[in-house]
C-alpha cells in the first residue's frame, strides 16, 4: 500500500533581541533531524533574496531613508517571496523551524507609531499560518546580561520594551502561542520547546495548512 506524505509542521520562534530566538531554532532543527524527523531552518528577514538585500541596506544603515509604510511592506514581500519554497517542503513532509516571521513585521512597526495595526496586519493576511508561535519572554535587564546588542536599527532598549508589550498583546489573539519565559537554561528550554513541538508535529501532519487572517 502506497504510504501518504504527512505534512511537516511550521514552527515559528517570536521574542525580544537576546531571547534566545536563534539559539534555540538551530538546536530544535538538529533535536528533530537527530530523531529522523525532516526539518529545516528559515529566518526573516532572508538577507538573502531580491527584498532581502534592501531589508539589510536598510538595518545595516542608519543613514538609508525609507518610508516606514515601505519598509514594513517590503518585510512582508520578503516572506512572500518564500511562500511557494515553504508550501513546497511542508507538503514534502518538511518541519519548519522559523526564527521570527509575520508577528515581527506587525510589532516592530506598530512600535514605531504612526501606523494602523489593522494596516499592518493586512500585508500578512494569506501567508501561511504558523502551527505553534514560541514567544520567548525576557525581561531587559536579563536581555542585557546577554552578549551585547549590535549596531543594527531597532537595538534599543525603548524600542525593544515597546515590542515585548506588542508581542505579549498578539500572543493574547491566537491559541496557538506558547508564551516561555526564557531565562532558563539553553537546555531546559530546548526541552520544553522540542515536547510542544513533537506534539504539534503529530497532531498536524494530515491537517491542510491554514493561513494567517487577522
Ligand atoms: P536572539 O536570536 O533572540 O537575538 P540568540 O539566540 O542570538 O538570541 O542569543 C543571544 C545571546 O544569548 C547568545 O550569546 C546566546 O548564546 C545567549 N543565550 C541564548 N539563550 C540563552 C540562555 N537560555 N541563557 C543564557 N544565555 C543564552
Ligand atoms: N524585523 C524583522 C522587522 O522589523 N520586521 C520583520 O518583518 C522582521 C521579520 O528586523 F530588528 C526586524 C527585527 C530585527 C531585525 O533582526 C532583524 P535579526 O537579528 O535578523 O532577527
Ligand atoms: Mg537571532
Amino acid at each position: 500500500m502506497m504510504k501518504t506524505v504527512q505534512r511537516g509542521a511550521l514552527i515559528v520562534i517570536e521574542g525580544v533581541d537576546r531571547s534566545g530566538k536563534s539559539t534555540q531554532c538551530k538546536k530544535l532543527v538538529e533535536s528533530l533531524i537527530s530523531q529522523n524527523i525532516k526539518a529545516q531552518l528559515m529566518n526573516f528577514p532572508d538577507r538573502s533574496n531580491l527584498t532581502g538585500k534592501l531589508i539589510n541596506e536598510y538595518l545595516i544603515n542608519s543613514d538609508c531613508k525609507l518610508n516606514d509604510r515601505a519598509i514594513h511592506l517590503l518585510f512582508s514581500a520578503n516572506r512572500w517571496e518564500n511562500v511557494e519554497k515553504m508550501n513546497t517542503l511542508l507538503y514534502g513532509g518538511t518541519t519548519l523551524v522559523v526564527d521570527r516571521y509575520s508577528y515581527s513585521g506587525i510589532a516592530f512597526s506598530a512600535a514605531k507609531g504612526g501606523m494602523d495595526m489593522n494596516w499592518l496586519k493586512q500585508a500578512e493576511n494569506g501567508l501561511p499560518k504558523p502551527d505553534l508561535v514560541f514567544l520567548l519572554t525576557l525581561n531587559h535587564e536579563e536581555a542585557a546580561k546577554r552578549v551585547g546588542f549590535g549596531e543594527e536599527r531597532y537595538e534599543n532598549e525603548a524600542m525593544q520594551k515597546k515590542v515585548s508589550n506588542i508581542f505579549s498583546q498578539l500572543a493574547k489573539e491566537e491559541d496557538n502561542w506558547r508564551v516561555i519565559e526564557a531565562s532558563d537554561s539553553i537546555e531546559s528550554l530546548q526541552a520544553i520547546l522540542l515536547g510542544h513541538t513533537l506534539d504539534v508535529i503529530a497532531r498536524v501532519a494530515k491537517q491542510e495548512l491554514k493561513s494567517l487572517h487577522f
